[in-house]
């Protein structure tokens, strides 16, 4: 009987942040790459777009109007999915349909005035300003005392249904903390009280030991494919220090952190040589007032694309009723994205 090889047999990847499992079928795709490469995407936008709700000046659907805004810009979003005067109450029938209300406030935020920047193009000083404001969203919405937990995040490029390429990213904070980051929060805590450890500290480590998942690393933080990743190009930007959310960064911490998102966000603008289409966003500690050092600060990266900049991952079929599954292994895909340009294809 031959030894089981994680290059060669189908098998069960175990996430321990969620609990989850995700079948890897190497065999599948024994070479790294098997798909045809688009052309680059030469499409070139305006700085401004007169026709664009978020660039500064221009009025919004709501009919209010943005200001001529120089860095960054938040406001509450038009059409909020959480609002805040909701009246409390719950609905119970038998012990199967239950519903309770639910108060909370959506944000957009403006990274750029520019119309045609995305964060790979934006200078590293102007994205610190998108995590300053990150940092004064998340202590200010989650000082008030209904607001439980806040999540920051960007959805980005058509494909992940994001309405306008102009820079930006949302904020949906809320009384309840949602299932993702309540079962992350449960599984961290359960190996703090095990193992006396960070969960994530300790998987930086093994990481570092490995040496073949490790995207980016600098002195703060570390990018990795996860070796539970999901989706294709999947990688989780952890900071090395275990904190609990972003207000305890240091400014040295906040400049390395920058320095990562574009460094990145570069790596993937250039694997496909398009805009590369994802959903981000920052995994930390709830805002309901406990310590919670369970928490380790993360921000993960979901990106859809699989062979080109038009042919995506489709979680579909056996994803949709069984467990998720992917053909091209974490290591493959951490390999692909180290040995990409550290340029920009469009600056290059
Ligand atoms: P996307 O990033 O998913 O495209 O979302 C943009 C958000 O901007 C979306 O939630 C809001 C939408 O509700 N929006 C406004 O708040 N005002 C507008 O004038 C248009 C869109």
């Amino acid at each position: 009987m031959m030894n089981f090889d994680l290059n060669e047999h189908p098998h069960r990847r175990y996430n321990p942040l969620s609990g989850e499992y995700v079948l890897v079928s190497p065999h599948r795709m024994k070479r790294p790459w098997q798909g045809q490469v688009e052309k680059k995407d030469e499409t070139v936008r305006p700085k401004y777009d007169p026709k664009c709700y978020l660039c500064p000046g221009n009025e919004r659907a709501g009919g209010e109007k943005n200001p001529q805004y120089e860095s960054t810009y938040v406001f509450t979003n038009d059409f909020a999915a959480l609002k805040e005067d909701v009246p409390s109450g719950s609905i119970e029938k038998g012990n199967l349909i239950r519903a309770q209300s639910e108060k909370g406030i959506c944000k957009v935020i403006c990274f750029s005035p520019r119309h045609d920047l995305t964060l790979p193009q934006m200078e590293t000083t102007a994205i610190v300003k998108v995590i300053e404001l990150w940092q004064k969203e998340y202590e200010e919405l989650g000082s008030h005392p209904e607001i439980n937990y806040v999540q920051i995040f960007e959805n980005k490029g058509q494909m992940m249904g994001c309405s306008n390429p102009h820079p930006h990213g949302q904020i949906w904070a809320q009384s309840t903390v949602p299932l993702e980051p309540a079962v992350v929060g449960k599984h961290q805590g359960d190996y703090l009280q095990k193992y006396g450890n960070s969960l994530l500290a300790d998987y930086i480590q093994l990481e570092q030991e490995e040496q073949e998942r490790i995207v980016l690393e600098n002195e703060h933080f570390i990018t990795l494919v996860p070796f539970w990743a999901v989706w294709p190009f999947e990688t989780m930007l952890i900071s090395k220090r275990h904190i609990q959310n972003i207000l305890q960064f240091t400014e040295e911490e906040k400049q390395a952190y920058a320095e990562m998102l574009k460094q990145l966000t570069i790596l993937y603008d250039n694997l496909f040589e398009t805009s590369f289409p994802y959903s981000a966003g920052i995994h930390q500690a709830p805002t309901d007032g406990l310590e919670h050092k369970e928490w380790h600060f993360h921000h993960h990266f979901y990106p859809p694309l699989l062979r080109s900049a038009t042919v995506k991952k489709f979680m579909v079929g056996y994803e949709m009723l069984g467990d998720p599954q992917r053909d091209i292994t974490a290591e493959s895909s951490a390999e692909r994205l180290r040995s990409l340009p550290s340029v920009h294809y469009k600056d290059a």
